[in-house]
């Protein structure tokens, strides 16, 4: 079964700061490393908690994607959740793999030692 990669950042936290997840931070935005905004967007996704999660599912990277909504808030539908709950492009609140490789990758670099290998009963109620 598919598996993506969720994080709630900060403002959707709001609590505490944790300095050692500057590395975790630098490696997870590795590719946006020549971008203008990395910096302050290392320093915005380091200035406090997240959530990490793995989602499990069929189509889980673009269904988790969809639910997320795009990037920038401007663009994001309502009923999404940085929709309905961003603002700026620079704090929406969430992020999602944006594929299977790079889902792969993230769920490695955030879970070193795996997560559990648990399989749902509720599976043949909610796939055919
Ligand atoms: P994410 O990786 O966080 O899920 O976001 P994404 O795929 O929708 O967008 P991506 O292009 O990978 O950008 C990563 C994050 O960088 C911040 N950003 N700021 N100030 C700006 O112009 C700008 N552009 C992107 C956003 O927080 C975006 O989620």
């Amino acid at each position: 079964m598919e598996q993506t990669f969720i994080m709630i950042k900060p403002d959707g936290v709001q609590r505490g700061h944790v300095g050692e997840i500057i590395a975790f931070a630098e490696k997870h935005y590795a590719d946006l490393s020549s971008k203008p905004f990395f910096n302050g967007l290392l320093d915005y996704i380091v200035s406090g908690p997240v959530v990490a999660m793995v989602w499990e599912g069929k189509n889980v990277v673009t269904t988790g994607r969809k639910s997320i909504g795009a990037t920038n808030p401007t663009d994001s539908a309502p009923g999404t959740i940085r929709g309905d709950f961003a603002i700026d492009i620079g704090r929406n609140v969430i992020h999602g793999s944006d594929a299977v490789e790079s889902a792969r990758k993230e769920i490695g670099l955030w879970f070193p030692e795996g997560v559990a290998n648990w399989s749902s009963i509720l599976h043949p109620w909610i796939y055919e």
